[in-house]
């Protein structure tokens, strides 16, 4: 896809990396964005590159859920990447109706305005949250989806928004489950954040932490850099209907483990403050993303030793990319 593509979510922490990326590499890009939770100094890097002129930059701000905009979006692309949604399994659990809306009715409209547009890939960030306490570890794709939160179930319905589209051979559907996202421009502002953005801003600022349960829920935490990579393979693979593939790393880490490497790093013993295990939470995760290095010849290259010191240099010393 060398075509406009369509990044909405694209002023968030994951959509404006992909943003940068897809810059880089020379496609023009169209935002879709109501700023949310996006900011505009995470487009800061992506109109520095449109100004060296090898690529173009459009910027609407709008609701994805709006039929105009989402029209108005879509126009003319070639590809849809669509990562705007209400990122947050607690947020959902807290105002199910509200984030459906968002998170599920917004790719129905997303959806539909790409097959009116013509655009040819959509390609959804979808996520690992879809598949609740899985009974066996690693998760492949075939395993049976048990979603635990309206956040997890909004994102299996809008995977089924993709397929039917595909189905009806509308588009080409690639459905990414991507598993936790951690790294520079995560913003850690609320306590529906990321939980390595949580740890590192408290370690920054010299604050205490919030552990929800034990601390030992594990997750499979991938780097943005690595979550980008597998976008841009989606977007450029020669795929037909509907993919639906995990983007993790194979490995999994416990937050007690987290939060040692985050004090080796930041050299502070960090206070822990224990709070119940939040409703909806799952307890272990860990991918098996063998699919995805056969259909996209895709696979993590950055771990987390790496990862989590380009992010905390991102906390301590500013937006330096990924
Ligand atoms: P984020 O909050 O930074 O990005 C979401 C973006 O969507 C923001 O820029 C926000 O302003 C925008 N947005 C929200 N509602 C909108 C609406 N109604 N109309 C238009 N724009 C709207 O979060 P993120 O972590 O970058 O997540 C991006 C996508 O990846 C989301 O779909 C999320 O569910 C998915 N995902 C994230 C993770 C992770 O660990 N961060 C893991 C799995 C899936
Ligand atoms: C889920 C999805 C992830 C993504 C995300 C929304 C799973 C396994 N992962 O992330 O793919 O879709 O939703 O973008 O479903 N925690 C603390 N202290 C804090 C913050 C969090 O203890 O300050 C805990 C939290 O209770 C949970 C774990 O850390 O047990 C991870 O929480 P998170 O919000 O970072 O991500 P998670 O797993 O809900």
């Amino acid at each position: 896809m060398d075509g406009l593509t369509l990044v909405t979510g694209g002023a968030g922490f994951i959509g404006s990396h992909v943003v940068d990326a897809l810059l880089m590499s020379g496609s023009d890009v169209r935002v879709l964005d109501d700023f949310s939770t996006g900011k505009e100094e995470n487009l800061d890097g992506a109109w520095a590159l449109a100004a060296q002129g090898g690529a173009g930059l459009q910027v609407i701000e709008g609701d994805v859920r709006d039929e105009v905009r989402m029209r108005d979006a879509a126009d003319g692309c070639e590809a849809i990447v669509h990562l705007a949604a209400v990122p947050s399994v607690a947020q959902s659990m807290e105002d199910p109706v509200g984030c459906d809306s968002v998170t599920h009715g917004g790719t129905v409209n997303a959806v539909r305005q790409a097959v009116e547009a013509g655009a040819e890939r959509f390609v959804l960030a979808s996520s690992c949250a879809v598949y609740g306490d899985a009974a066996e570890l690693p998760i492949a794709e075939t395993t049976s989806p048990r979603p635990l939160s309206p956040y997890a179930g909004a994102k299996l319905a809008s995977e089924g928004v993709c397929a039917d589209a595909a189905d009806a051979g509308q588009l080409t559907a690639v459905c990414l489950r991507f598993f936790n996202v951690y790294g520079p421009r995560q913003d850690p502002g609320s306590a529906y954040s990321g939980v390595i953005s949580r740890f590192l801003s408290a370690a920054a600022a010299g604050e205490p932490v919030t552990i929800y349960g034990d601390g030992r829920q594990s997750r499979d935490f991938v780097y943005v850099a690595d979550v980008v990579a597998a976008i841009l393979a989606a977007l450029q693979r020669a795929l037909t209907g509907t993919s639906v593939l995990n983007v993790g790393t194979g490995r999994q880490t416990d937050l007690l483990q987290i939060l040692d490497v985050v004090e080796e790093r930041s050299g502070r013993k960090l206070e822990r403050r224990l709070e119940p295990a939040r409703e909806g939470d799952i307890r272990d995760s860990r991918a098996d993303a063998g699919r995805s290095r056969w259909v996209l010849g895709w696979e993590a290259e950055i771990g987390l030793p790496a990862g989590l010191a380009a992010t905390w240099e991102w906390f301590t010393a500013g937006d330096s990319g990924a």
